[in-house]
């Protein structure tokens, strides 16, 4: 990995970091394989949950709360994928944890770990500028770490992320959180500001959740799968209250 205290002063101070190439290629084709598997029900864990792509790439046509569909390589989302030895090996990776710790200084919790898709046939859709916190996480305090891994190549024109460098600073645009208002994006003439951020498969980079970003349907023909998991402090609550509050998985015991 980068030098840990290069790697976080550049965090800090634009919203994001690049690892370079840390996930060995084995382990990789591993995770690659085991995200075909979960997507085409030939590996299943109760509570996993998916969200279907949509054909036309538009964000607004996207459909939620049906689960798994049935096989297909064209779902969006995959949450909860702490459930898969494969996955959970490299959530838990001790490279992480001092990263985490010296993020918050607590010990450590997740939030969240999900693959983020965009299908080979399609390209998958475009997810508009946001932000990962706020009221709709329902959190007693706000997360600002996630790890992002590549499993595919993600360049330009091939669905990288991209970021507004920076923007995590002004903290949460709405109480809500999630999507940027189109005023907001004007007022701060976003498009003027925008670093996008290709990566080889393999590759990690870390995204402050109060970091504006979003990602482009993939133009390549080839798939383009990315984990991300949101690190949080251990003391962080969840404040849900229409049902059982939720307990989060730590990885590191
Ligand atoms: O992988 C993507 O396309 C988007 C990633 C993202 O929004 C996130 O990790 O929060």
């Amino acid at each position: 990995m980068n030098d840990l205290d290069s790697v976080l002063q550049h965090y800090e101070e634009h919203g994001y970091a690049r690892l370079g190439k840390v996930l060995p290629d084995d382990q990789m084709r591993g995770l690659r394989e085991r995200a075909e598997d979960i997507m085409m029900g030939r590996v299943t864990y109760e509570g996993l949950f998916f969200q279907k792509d949509v054909t036309t790439g538009r964000y607004e046509d996207l459909g939620y709360g049906q689960g798994w569909e049935g096989p297909s390589l064209n779902y969006r989302k995959i949450e909860k994928l702490e459930m898969d030895p494969l996955f959970r090996a490299w959530i838990c990776d001790p490279m992480f944890e001092p990263l985490a710790r010296r993020v918050y200084n607590t010990s450590i919790s997740i939030y969240r770990s999900l693959i983020f898709n965009k299908a080979a046939e399609t390209g998958g859709s475009a997810l508009p500028w946001h932000q990962d916190g706020g009221n709709f996480w329902g959190l007693s305090q706000e997360p600002k770490l996630q790890v992002w891994t590549a499993l595919d190549d993600a360049p330009l024109g091939g669905g990288c992320v991209e970021i507004v460098p920076g923007s995590h600073k002004r903290g949460l645009v709405t109480k809500l959180g999630g999507v940027v208002p189109d005023n907001f994006l004007e007022s701060e003439r976003t498009e003027e500001h925008v670093v996008s951020l290709p990566v080889v498969a393999g590759e990690v980079l870390l995204i402050h959740n109060h970091a504006w970003h979003r990602s482009a349907r993939s133009g390549t023909g080839n798939v383009r799968r990315a984990l991300t998991v949101c690190y949080m402090s251990a003391e962080t609550k969840c404040l849900r209250k229409k049902r059982a509050p939720r307990e989060f998985f730590r990885p590191w015991g």
